[in-house]
C-alpha cells in the first residue's frame, strides 16, 4: 500500500493524518468555493453534507485551506465556519500560497492552490464544483486562470462539471490542449458547462464511470507523465439549466463587470455573486446539485485508483 508521510508546516485532521498514513483514499476538496463562492449558509451546509457524501462513498474527505498561515489538510468544523462566515479570508491562488503563510492570515484556496497543496500532502484526487479558464477577452485583458497551468504541471485528478460560460469555453479548451491536459469527459460527447450538459464543444475524450478514469490517472502516472487530469462530469440532467436560460444572465453579469471596472482575482467571486442574485437563487440550487454528482465520482475515483495504485 502506498503511504505517505505527513509534512512539518501542515496541519492535517486526526482524521486526515490516519488515512494518508495508512494509504487510504483520500479527496481533497476547495475552500474558495465556501467563501467566495457561495453564499451563507448554503456554503457552510454544502461543504459538511459533501464531506459526508465522500464518507458514504468509500473515501475520506480532505477540505484544504490555509488556517492562521498553515497549510490545512482537512478543517475542524469551527475552522470550515469560519471559511464560510469570515469577510477577511482571502482568496488564495498560488501565486498567494507565500504571502498568506509569512503574514499567519486566512486563505481559501482556489482550483490551482488546492492542487498544489494537494500534491505536497499526497493527495491525488480532488472534487470541486466548476474550473477557472480562459476569460471572455482574454485576448487583451490576459486573464487566463492559474488553474490551467497548474493543470498542466500538477499530479492531481480534478473532478468538475466543466467551465462556467462566464469564461470563453473554447479557448480554454484549446489552452489545457496547449498544456497537455487530458480532459476526459464522463459518459457525455459534449463537454459540460457547468449549470448545462452541453456546450457545443465536443468531449476531448469520453470516459465511462471511475474505474476507466483511474486506469487513464495510472496509465499516465506510472508510465512517467506528470501533470493534471481534468475530469468533466456534467449535471445531471434533472438538475440541469438549459445553456439559452443562462446566457442572458450571464450577459447581464459580465456587463455589470465591465461597468464596474472589476478586474483580477475578484472578476470570479463577482460573476458567481451576480449570478446566483440574478436567478433567485436558482442557479445555487444547480451547483450544490451538481457539486453532490462529483463528490459522488471524485470519491470512486479515489477508490478505483488505490486498488490500481497499491
Ligand atoms: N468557478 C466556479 N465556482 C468557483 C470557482 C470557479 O464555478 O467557486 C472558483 C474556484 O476556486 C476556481 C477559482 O479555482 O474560482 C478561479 O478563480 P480565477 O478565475 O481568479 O483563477
Ligand atoms: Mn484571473
Amino acid at each position: 500500500m502506498t503511504e505517505t508521510t505527513l509534512r512539518p508546516g501542515f496541519s492535517y485532521t486526526e482524521e486526515v493524518a490516519e488515512a494518508l498514513t495508512s494509504g487510504a483514499p483520500v479527496v481533497a476538496l476547495e475552500s474558495t468555493i465556501i467563501s467566495h463562492g457561495m453564499p451563507y449558509p448554503q456554503n457552510i451546509e454544502m461543504a459538511r453534507e459533501i464531506e459526508d457524501l465522500v464518507r458514504a462513498h468509500g473515501a475520506v474527505p480532505a477540505t484544504l485551506a490555509v488556517i492562521g498561515g498553515r497549510p490545512s489538510i482537512g478543517l475542524e468544523p469551527a475552522e470550515l465556519e469560519l471559511l464560510a462566515q469570515d469577510e477577511d479570508v482571502l482568496k488564495v491562488s498560488v501565486r498567494d500560497l507565500p504571502f498568506v503563510i509569512a503574514t499567519g492570515r486566512h486563505g481559501a484556496t482556489t482550483v490551482a492552490a488546492t492542487m498544489r497543496l494537494s500534491a505536497l500532502a499526497g493527495i491525488d484526487t480532488f472534487v470541486t464544483g466548476g474550473l477557472g479558464g480562459v476569460h471572455r477577452g482574454a485576448p487583451r485583458t490576459f486573464d487566463i486562470s492559474a488553474d490551467l497551468t497548474e493543470l498542466g504541471q500538477t499530479s492531481v485528478a480534478v473532478v468538475s462539471a466543466g467551465v462556467k460560460s462566464i469564461l470563453d469555453i473554447g479557448l480554454t479548451l484549446e489552452y489545457l490542449e496547449t498544456e497537455g491536459v487530458p480532459v476526459l469527459v464522463n459518459g457525455s460527447e459534449e463537454f459540460p458547462s457547468f449549470f448545462s450538459r452541453g456546450s457545443g464543444f465536443p468531449s476531448p475524450l469520453v470516459v465511462d464511470g471511475p474505474e476507466e478514469i483511474a486506469a487513464v490517472m495510472h496509465a499516465k502516472w506510472s508510465n512517467g507523465l506528470p501533470g493534471g487530469l481534468a475530469i468533466a462530469n456534467p449535471i445531471p440532467a434533472e438538475d440541469e439549466i438549459p445553456a439559452a436560460e443562462m446566457a442572458g444572465v450571464i450577459e447581464q453579469a459580465l456587463t455589470e463587470m465591465d461597468e464596474r471596472g472589476i478586474r483580477g482575482n475578484a472578476a470570479t467571486p463577482f460573476l458567481l455573486g451576480r449570478i446566483v442574485e440574478l436567478t433567485d437563487g436558482a442557479s445555487l440550487q444547480a451547483n450544490i446539485a451538481l457539486v453532490r454528482a462529483n463528490a459522488r465520482l471524485g470519491a470512486a475515483v479515489a477508490v478505483a485508483y488505490k486498488n490500481l495504485a497499491r
